[in-house]
Parts: C-alpha cells; sequence; structure tokens
C-alpha cells in the first residue's frame, strides 16, 4: 500500500516524466489500490490536455500497427505520445498485448513516448473508470495525444468510443466487411475510418461499401453537424497514408470546438460518475447483512407477497 507522501512524490515525479513512476501510477489504477483516491485527486487539475484517440475494430485488422505507425507520425511533428493498450477482458496484463509490446520496442527509448497496457476485469467500474483514470496519468505525464486500444473484443469496441474525443474504426478488406462493422454497431461510433491493409485486394470496394454505409446509418446519431467521417486507406505495416490518417486525426480535433469537446468529455465524465457508483452500490450488497436482506426479500417475492420492483425499492431504501 502506497503511503500519501509517496504518492504525492509518484504524482510529481510523473509530471517530470519518469517512466516508471508513470507505470506505477497506471498499475495502481488497474490494481484498485486503496491510494487510488489519492491519486485520482491529485490528477484531477492535471488533465484535460490531451487530445483522446480511441483506435477499434476486428483483432487483426491492424490496430497496433497503425498505433505505432501514429506514434512515430505524431513525435515527427513534435508531440509527445501516450500509447493506452486496454484489455477489458483480461485479468492480467500482458497476454494478447504481449507483442504488441514487442512491437512498440522501437520507441522505448525515446523520452516523448508512453506506452502502457492495463487490464480492466476487477476493476470497480471496470473500463468505463479505470479506462479515464489511466489517460489522466498520461496527460499529467505531459502526452499531448493519447492514443487507446483496446483488445477488440464485442461490447468493449463500442465502449472506447466513450473515453476518446476522436474515435477511429479500423476495417480491412475481406475482415471485418462494412456489413460486419455495421452489425457490430462500430460504424455509427467512428468520427474517422481507416481501411488499413489497403495492399490487400478489396480495399477499394470496402472503402466505398463503408461510404454508403455511413451515409445511410448516421442519420440522427448526434454528429457535430457538418462533420463527414473522412475514409482513409492504410497500408500501416510500410506507413503508408499514415499522414494522410494523422492529418484526419488533427482535423477532427480542430472540427470538435471547445464546446464539442466539453460536452463530449462530460459525457464520458458521467459514465465514468456512473461506474463508480454502481460499482459501490453493487459492493454493498455483498455485506453480510445486505445479502441477507436480499435473500428474504427474494423469498418474498418466490411467495408472490412482494413484487420484484417493491423488493428492489426496499433493498435501496
Ligand atoms: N498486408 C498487411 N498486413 C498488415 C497491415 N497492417 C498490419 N498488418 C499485419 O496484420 C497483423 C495484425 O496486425 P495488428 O496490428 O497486430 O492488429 P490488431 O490485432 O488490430 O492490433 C500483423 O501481422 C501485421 O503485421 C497492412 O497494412 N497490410
Ligand atoms: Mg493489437
Amino acid at each position: 500500500v502506497a503511503r500519501a507522501a509517496d504518492v504525492d512524490d509518484l504524482v510529481a515525479r510523473a509530471q517530470n516524466g519518469e517512466p516508471r513512476a508513470v507505470a506505477r501510477l497506471i498499475s495502481l489504477v488497474e490494481d484498485e489500490s486503496p491510494a487510488l483516491r489519492q491519486v485520482a485527486a491529485l490528477l484531477a487539475p492535471l488533465a484535460g490536455k490531451a487530445h483522446v484517440v480511441g483506435l477499434t475494430g476486428a483483432p487483426g485488422v491492424g490496430k497496433s500497427t497503425t498505433t505505432s505507425a501514429l506514434v512515430t507520425a505524431y513525435r515527427a511533428v513534435g508531440r509527445r505520445v501516450a500509447v493506452l493498450a486496454v484489455d477489458p477482458s483480461s485479468p492480467f496484463t500482458g497476454g494478447a498485448l504481449l507483442g504488441d509490446r514487442v512491437r512498440m520496442q522501437e520507441h522505448a527509448t525515446d523520452p516523448g513516448v508512453f506506452i502502457r497496457s492495463m487490464a480492466t476485469r476487477g476493476h470497480l467500474g471496470g473500463l468505463a473508470a479505470a479506462a479515464p483514470q489511466a489517460i489522466r496519468v498520461l496527460e499529467a505525464a505531459g502526452a499531448d495525444v493519447v492514443l487507446v486500444e483496446t483488445v477488440g473484443v464485442g461490447q468493449s469496441e463500442v465502449e472506447v468510443a466513450g473515453l476518446a474525443d476522436t474515435t477511429v474504426v479500423l476495417l480491412a478488406p475481406g475482415m471485418g466487411d462494412a456489413i460486419q462493422a455495421a452489425k457490430a454497431g462500430i460504424l455509427e461510433i467512428g468520427d474517422v475510418f481507416c481501411v488499413n491493409k489497403a495492399d490487400r485486394d478489396g480495399a477499394d470496394s470496402t472503402a466505398r461499401e463503408l461510404r454508403n454505409m455511413i451515409a445511410l446509418g448516421r442519420e440522427g446519431n448526434g454528429d457535430p453537424a457538418g462533420w463527414k467521417p473522412p475514409i482513409v486507406k492504410t497500408v500501416a505495416s510500410k506507413v503508408e497514408g499514415i499522414d494522410q490518417l494523422m492529418g484526419a486525426l488533427e482535423s477532427h480535433r480542430e472540427f470538435l470546438t471547445a464546446d464539442g469537446l466539453t460536452a463530449r468529455r462530460r459525457k464520458r465524465a458521467a459514465a465514468e460518475i456512473e461506474a463508480l457508483a454502481i460499482a459501490v452500490i453493487r459492493g454493498g450488497f455483498t455485506t453480510p447483512h445486505r445479502a441477507g436482506q436480499l435473500d428474504e426479500l427474494a423469498g418474498q417475492v418466490v411467495a408472490g407477497q412482494l413484487d420484484p420492483y417493491s423488493a428492489a425499492d426496499r433493498l435501496l431504501g
């Protein structure tokens, strides 16, 4: 357990860009450390400075390769970049992310790059609460851009959109095509679309299909008026199209006026607070007293003496 003075020191060192302090703070977030409240309080005034970019798409589509190429592109224009690889399904940091770590090695000695992975299973508020807190750590460390990549599994693909100022949806020809993306509900969340593996057959038809589906499917989803999600073709493994992709991300960031950005961030903070509050309430049910009360109410519902809505009111009352 980190002592209060240690936490102060850690945050100060993270602000100086010390990678070890950044890593330690993210571990505190991940492990749901008792020191987390103090960490959160110290980080609150330091947050909100970075452009948070989420990358989502089916496994294998090229998210990690694209992320790594984007890091290089942002570094070339002098930005400090952080990468947060999030695995919402695994209790371990590592596993599926291990390969990504190897891939990110080329950036390992650059003091302007922070790369962290985190697992969120077991965190009190799940991805919705753990990731924003980790993002604040990276902002405190001076990141101008935070790239958030999730291991794409179902709901997390959509959830990552809730974490970002700008969301990139990646597709590749012949896999995770536009129709599948539509089914997964990820067409609505893209601010920028990336057809990666454009060295393969079918990239143009995937882009065309995507353009049609976007035009059809996005009415009334709260797009800032006038923003037409661009479709960028890339070959991430050969670093082709990456500057255009970065340009599209920058354009979206510029397009989001202060008001638009604040609105997105308020939604994100609301989801974070809600996730934490629900987790606290749920945690309350596991006390022996509450568990006993719940069991007794369940008995009354089964016996037809009480309806479940009234039972829920009593449990919360
Ligand atoms: N042909 C081709 N392969 C690519 C491209 N981008 C990535 N890959 C390869 O696709 C595989 C999966 O990439 P990865 O970035 O790990 O995908 P992720 O699961 O979405 O993070 C790797 O073997 C990459 O080298 C590309 O533009 N063209
Ligand atoms: Mg990956």
